[in-house]
């Protein structure tokens, strides 16, 4: 079967649930999926290290009850290989893998006669009234264009492609190129096998320790009790998790206060850090406070001073680039056998057949490991750049920065769902309770469309514009424009427009304009029988 009621490109979190939903609502379903397994971007993620900085209690499915009480996450983050066995567990337990298509790489796909027609690599197509992408954020690798890349005669490994059989780094010379949350997580693991290791960092990031522990009995039987309570919590709360921030602003607080409540977030651990303070992403004094904060603590830990100094970001406020997450990192400096080159000081001139030559010097690699991130959060749908009907084409209405309804809908691309999409919270939110509150959105709305015998769905060129603006203004009122080399603003990826992304209003507020829209009868979107518009809706 090539034809269906539903396509689904992917099967990370959003793409299982996707195909799930839309299968216990009796519509045919091909899922198409690049990797030959489910799992997503912890599929592909499996560098040493990689770890999910969400709680995995909340990083995990809330829609099915007994899946969630009968799945024991070991400890507080989960590693990429017990997320990838969560995954697993989830496609054998829904039966999801058999409507799935796999080692099928999506290269294009074109609305015509009502149907999206997608082709893959392999020169196969699949054709459906409605495609769900759910491509995911971070799926389409950066692979930098630095001279002489292709010239290296060691092995070349990227942390977001990592060999599922795990190289042997003992005794190597390793160069890592990259310092965003992959390196970091990988750093202390290389460190501790390779015989040397240099780390050569374009841009420092902040990064908070993780304090991963495993779950006693105790702790996990008190878990499934409060389940209910702690998704009850996060429905509707700015990040999807139960977790706020402190009852005061940090600039109404005593500074012995506010050491108090900053040491608690540390301790904590993770990216809880970047929330400390209700005000800290808002208002640059009080941001000043928690990067003061942190960067004593990378002082500390740094035995060198220079070394600290490097380590120490220039170019962005705390959190306002993704924080990072780690486990011995900055201790990784103070080994003998780990090296920072700052590349601000001493930049790559070329990459050569022995390793990576700076202004200062020739560093000898057997391995470059490549960390280097993604084109986040439109590259992996630019890549197939859908098309439209009388050819309007996803690049050129993204051409000035991705214009969306509500981070889900792109006007002149009917029946096209762009889950996690640019203009949701996404990355800003806790990605698993955001694809449920997407998928059940969008097939509320397909299943909508059946019944009432309509057969497009676009939204509205003011309507998308307008939300778009909501985007723009929310961004405005926090401090996240402000750091130079972030990923959610594209500044990662050379020639990429520089705006900022996700949907920075909060889970909470994102997921009541969804309601609102639905309940207003699909207020600004256009539904069509055979390009005939019809009235809106009224909801049964
Ligand atoms: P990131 O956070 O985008 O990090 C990529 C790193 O690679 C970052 O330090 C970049 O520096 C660096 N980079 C990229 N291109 C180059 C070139 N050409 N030369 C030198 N350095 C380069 O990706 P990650 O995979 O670490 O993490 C992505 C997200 O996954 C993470 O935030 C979590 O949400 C999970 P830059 O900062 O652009 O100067």
């Amino acid at each position: 079967m090539t034809d269906a009621d539903v396509l689904v490109i992917g099967a990370g979190f959003a793409g299982l649930y996707a195909v799930h939903r839309a299968v216990s609502a009796g519509l045919s379903v091909i899922g198409l999926e690049a990797a030959p397994d489910v799992g997503g971007t912890w599929y592909w993620n499996r560098y040493p290290g990689a770890r999910c900085d969400v709680e995995s209690v909340d990083y995990s499915y809330s829609f099915d009850e007994a899946l969630q009480q009968s799945w024991t996450w070991s400890e507080r983050f989960a590693a990429q290989p017990e997320i990838l066995a969560y995954l697993r567990h989830v496609a054998d337990r829904f039966d999801l893998r058999r409507h799935y298509r796999f080692g099928v790489d999506v290269i294009a796909a074109d609305f015509d006669a009502g149907r999206w027609h997608v082709r893959a690599a392999d020169g196969q197509t699949y054709a459906a009234p409605f495609l769900l992408c759910a491509t995911g954020c971070l799926s389409a690798v950066n692979r930098p264009d630095i001279s002489g890349v292709d010239d290296f005669a060691g092995d070349v490994y990227f942390t977001a492609a990592w060999p599922r059989e795990d190289p042997d780094l003992h005794g190597k010379r390793v160069g890592l190129i990259g310092t965003g949350s992959s390196g970091i997580q990988a750093v202390p693991l290389i460190a501790g096998q390779a015989e040397r290791l240099v780390v050569f960092q374009r841009s420092a990031n902040y990064s908070i320790p993780m304090p991963n522990r495993p779950w006693s009995a105790e702790e996990q039987q008190q878990i499934r009790e409060e389940y209910p309570e702690r998704r009850r919590i996060s429905a509707y709360a700015s990040a999807g998790t139960p977790h706020g921030t402190y009852h005061k602003k940090a600039v109404d607080t005593e500074p012995q206060e506010r050491v108090e409540a900053l040491w608690r977030r540390w301790r904590e651990g993770g990216v809880l850090f970047a929330k400390t303070f209700p005000d800290q992403n808002s208002d640059l004094a009080a941001n000043d406070i928690a990067r003061e904060f942190a960067e004593e603590r990378i002082r500390e830990i740094v035995h060198d001073p220079v070394i600290a100094t490097d380590l120490t970001p220039v170019d962005h406020p705390i959190g306002a680039k993704r924080i990072c997450t780690d486990t011995g990192y900055y201790a990784t400096f103070n080994r003998d056998n780990a090296r920072l080159v700052n590349l601000r000081r001493e930049p790559i001139d070329a990459i050569t057949p022995e390793g990576v030559r700076t202004s200062d010097a020739t560093y000898l690699c057997d391995v470059l490991v490549f960390a280097t991130g993604f084109d986040a959060l439109t590259g992996a749908l630019t890549r197939i750049d859908p098309s439209g009907p009388g050819g309007v084409r996803l690049r050129d209405v993204w051409a000035e920065g991705p214009v969306t309804f509500l981070g889900l809908m792109v006007p002149g691309l009917p029946n096209l769902f762009t889950i996690s999409g640019p203009g949701s919270p996404s990355v800003l939110a806790n990605m698993v309770l955001h694809a449920e509150v997407q998928v059940d959105w969008v097939m509320e709305l397909v299943l909508t469309a059946r019944r009432l015998g309509l057969t497009e769905v676009e939204p509205r060129r003011d309507a998308a514009d307008a939300w778009t603006d909501h985007v723009t203004k929310a961004a405005e009122r926090t401090l996240f424009p402000k750091a130079a080399s972030s990923w959610y603003l594209g500044a990662n990826i050379e020639g990429k427009k520089r705006i900022f992304m996700p949907y920075a209003g909060g889970f909470g507020t994102y997921r009541r304009h969804c309601d609102a829209v639905a309940s207003q009868n699909y207020a600004g979107l256009v539904l069509t029988t055979r390009n005939t518009p019809q009235p809106s809706p009224t909801r049964e």
